[in-house]
C-alpha cells in the first residue's frame, strides 16, 4: 500500500542530500530531516486518521478525539497522539464529567463508597486517588492497568480511583495532551488553526502520595516542530525549550519527534533511572482557575500538597510517561 508521507519524506531526503538545500515548499520549516542528529524518529505532515472520534459528548460539546497513524521514512508506523486503551480498559469513576451530567459542587456532594476497588494485593491497603489530567491519563499500579480517563480530549473532567496494594508500590501513568490535527500536535484554538495546546497532570492519594518533582517524566512525542535544530538531548532529557510554541494558520507541514515506548515501562521492575525528574507547573500555567472539574475539588489537588507535573515542555510534549515509587 502506498503511503504518501513515507514517500514524501524519502524523496525529500534524497533531494536534500543531493542539493544540501532546505525544502522550499514550506516556509515555516527551516531545517530538514536529513540534518537531524538526535535519537527521535522524525515525521512530517498530517497523519492518516484511523479512528475518527473516540468520544461523543451526550450533554454539551467536546473536541474531536481521533487517532491517527503516520509512517516514517523507514516504514515504521507511529500512532498519534499515542497508543492508548480508551476503548478496552476499565474507566475511572467520574468525580466531575459534564457530558455525563456529573457536576458536584464539592467533594461532600460525591458518593465515594460506590467507587470500585482494583485489587492488586488482597492483603494490601485500600487507597483512594483523585486525578485531573489535561487531557487524558492511563493509570498503572505495579504494572496493572487500573483505570483510564473517561474523556480523552475535552471537556475537562476529573476522576476518582480506588485500589488495594502493599507498599512499596509503583505508580506509572501515561498522559496525553490530545490533538485535533493528528500528527501535527495542534488544535484549532485562540484564533489559530494550528495551536499547540498544553498538557498537565495532578493527583493525590489517600496514603499521602502526591504528584511532585520527585516523580519521573519522560517524553515520547513532541510536536509541532517547525525547525528541527531547536531539539536537543542532555543526559536522557528530550529537550525542546528552544522550539516555538506559537500558534499559526500554516502548520500543515510541521515535523513531529517520536520515541518508541519500552514495552515494560509501566512495570514495577522497569529501570527508569535515566528518566528525568518531572517539571512542576503552576495552576496559572495550566489554566485551571476556570475549570470546575478542578476547582470544585481543589482540596484534593493543590490543597493536598500536589503539584501539576509534566515533562520539561508542557506545550510541545504530547505523550509523556510518568513513574513514581511509593516507599
Ligand atoms: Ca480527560
Ligand atoms: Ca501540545
Ligand atoms: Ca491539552
Amino acid at each position: 500500500m502506498l503511503n504518501r508521507n513515507k514517500h514524501y519524506i524519502a524523496l525529500s531526503s534524497i533531494i536534500l542530500l543531493a542539493t544540501g538545500c532546505s525544502p522550499s515548499s514550506d516556509a515555516a520549516s527551516s531545517s530538514s530531516i536529513s540534518d537531524y542528529q538526535g535519537s527521535a524518529t522524525i515525521t512530517q505532515g498530517l497523519a492518516k486518521t484511523v479512528v475518527s472520534n473516540l468520544f461523543e459528548c451526550e450533554n454539551g460539546r467536546s473536541r474531536v478525539a481521533g487517532i491517527g497513524e503516520i509512517t516514517d521514512s523507514e516504514g515504521n508506523v507511529w500512532t498519534v497522539p499515542a497508543n492508548n486503551h480508551f476503548t478496552t480498559a476499565p474507566k475511572a469513576t467520574d468525580l466531575y464529567e459534564e457530558c455525563a451530567k456529573i457536576t458536584p459542587k464539592n467533594l461532600t456532594d460525591k458518593d465515594e463508597t460506590s467507587v470500585p476497588v482494583t485489587v492488586i494485593d488482597t492483603d494490601g491497603e485500600e487507597i483512594t486517588g483523585y486525578i485531573f489530567a489535561d487531557n487524558y491519563f492511563e493509570l498503572y499500579i505495579n504494572g496493572t492497568l487500573t483505570v483510564v480517563d473517561t474523556v480523552p480530549f475535552t471537556p475537562f473532567n476529573s476522576s476518582i480511583v480506588k485500589f488495594k496494594v502493599k507498599k512499596p508500590y509503583t505508580i506509572a501513568v501515561k498522559v496525553i495532551d490530545w490533538e485535533e490535527n493528528l500528527g501535527l500536535g495542534t488544535e484549532n484554538n485562540r484564533g489559530k488553526g494550528y495551536h499547540p495546546g498544553d498538557g498537565g497532570f495532578i493527583a493525590s492519594f489517600s496514603d499521602g502520595t502526591v504528584t511532585g518533582s520527585d516523580w519521573q517524566a519522560q517524553t515520547f512525542y513532541t510536536a509541532p516542530i517547525y525547525d528541527l535544530t531547536c531539539l536537543s538531548e542532555v543526559e536522557g532529557q528530550r529537550l525542546s525549550a528552544k522550539c516555538s510554541t506559537e500558534g499559526t494558520d500554516h502548520g500543515e507541514n510541521a515535523y513531529a519527534a517520536h520515541w518508541k515506548t519500552p514495552s515494560n515501562w509501566m512495570s514495577k521492575e522497569f529501570n527508569s533511572a535515566s528518566w528525568p525528574q518531572a517539571t512542576l507547573y503552576t495552576e496559572d500555567e495550566i489554566g485551571v482557575n476556570n475549570k470546575k472539574s478542578y476547582m470544585n475539588f481543589i482540596e484534593k489537588f493543590s490543597g493536598a500538597g500536589a503539584s501539576f507535573i509534566w515533562s520539561s515542555n508542557v506545550v510541545l510534549d504530547n505523550e509523556v510517561l510518568l513513574r513514581y515509587e511509593v516507599k
